[in-house]
């Protein structure tokens, strides 16, 4: 029986999910609200959390972070006390502009030592945030102690995306562990005339959740995560939330245990994928023609899936055609199946 649910469950879901998407998307919470793209997360930044100052020639980019304990229900079964750069795994985007100076100020409310360390190409290494710091003692206070507070700065000579994570370990903790307690972000870089232009930029972390998460209930919880949030079960549990209370407990996971992103059909849309874990991760997307941006830029991703060892990512373009609700995930499908999946919903 169980099998031959799961063998009709997902072709009837995702019929199921393709009808109403292709006629009534009514039943769809209104995901501009809900889902971070970067187009929210720059306007929301630009206005809130940037501020763009000149500093002589060069214009500066300025944010600033907050690190701090952030409890985060991660699903009905458990609590995440999470490290947060912000209050949000992961981070806040940062956008900035080729040519620009970016100054992050980072202030250190949690009760251990942290930092930031940005993959970046250009800066002075004293805002490397690493343990060298204090070792050569140049930028000794990257690594900062609670209550203190550094202020980074990096010349944006790359393009594309890139990232940051903490670099700091503690008694007992090392880097990994901080790093997927959820103190990291993505960085993307905008062109200066990018062809073609992109509608809408999608920033996906994928990782394993850190050690710090209180059960709450009997059940699984999530492990393998992507922008903070699992699946418990992966796509059969999403058969079984189907079955047992329809489409609206489907619905009820979107950006919660399942992250949903949205486009429009013929908007272009690049992701951002990064691999922030601690384990080799891959991201396959369904039926979009997946062309690198990044690592190869300009080919097809023929398999429509791409490996990323631990701290690499890969950006790609996809000009969506039909409307549709595509799954994502990891390719390592243990992973999937213990959480490392999402939906790409295509409105018309
Ligand atoms: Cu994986």
């Amino acid at each position: 029986m169980q099998k031959k649910f799961a063998l009709i469950g997902i072709p009837i879901l995702l019929a199921f999910l393709i009808i109403a998407a292709t006629g009534n998307m009514e039943f769809l919470p209104d995901l501009n609200k809900e889902t971070q793209t970067v187009s929210d997360v720059q306007s929301q930044s630009i206005s809130e959390a940037s501020q763009i100052a000149e500093a002589g020639e060069q214009p500066v980019r300025e944010y600033t972070l907050i690190i701090e304990q952030t409890d985060i229900q991660v699903s009905d079964t458990a609590v995440w006390h999470a490290w947060t750069y912000n209050g949000t795994v992961p981070a806040p985007t940062l956008m900035v502009n080729q040519g620009e100076l970016l100054r992050v100020k980072v202030i250190n409310n949690h009760n251990l030592t942290h930092s930031f360390h940005a993959h970046m190409s250009d800066y002075d290494p004293k805002h490397d945030g690493s343990p060298v710091n204090i070792i050569t003692g140049v930028g000794a206070g990257s690594m900062i102690p609670p209550g203190g507070e550094w202020t980074y700065e990096y010349n944006v000579v790359n393009e594309g995306a890139t990232f940051f994570h903490d670099h700091a370990g503690s008694e007992g903790l090392g880097i990994k562990d901080h790093i997927l307690q959820g103190l990291y972000g993505n960085i993307i870089i905008e062109r200066s005339s990018p062809s073609p232009a992109i509608d809408r930029h999608i920033p996906i972390i994928m990782a394993e959740m850190g050690h710090d998460v209180e059960k709450i209930a009997e059940g699984p919880r999530p492990y393998y995560i992507m922008n903070g949030k699992g699946m418990p079960g992966g796509e059969k549990a999403l058969e079984e939330i189907f079955a047992e209370k329809g489409l609206d407990g489907v619905v009820s996971q979107f950006n919660y245990t399942l992250p949903v992103y949205k486009a429009k059909v013929g908007e272009t849309v690049e992701f951002h994928v990064t691999n922030l874990g601690d384990q080799i991760h891959s991201f396959h997307l369904h039926g979009n023609k997946m062309i690198s941006s990044s690592n190869s830029i300009g080919s097809t991703i023929t398999s429509q899936t791409f490996p990323l060892v631990q701290g690499t990512l890969e950006s790609f373009v996809i000009k969506p055609d039909k409307p549709a609700i595509w799954l994502f995930h990891c390719h390592v499908v243990s992973h999937a199946d213990a959480g490392m999946i999402g939906l790409f919903i295509v409105e018309e």
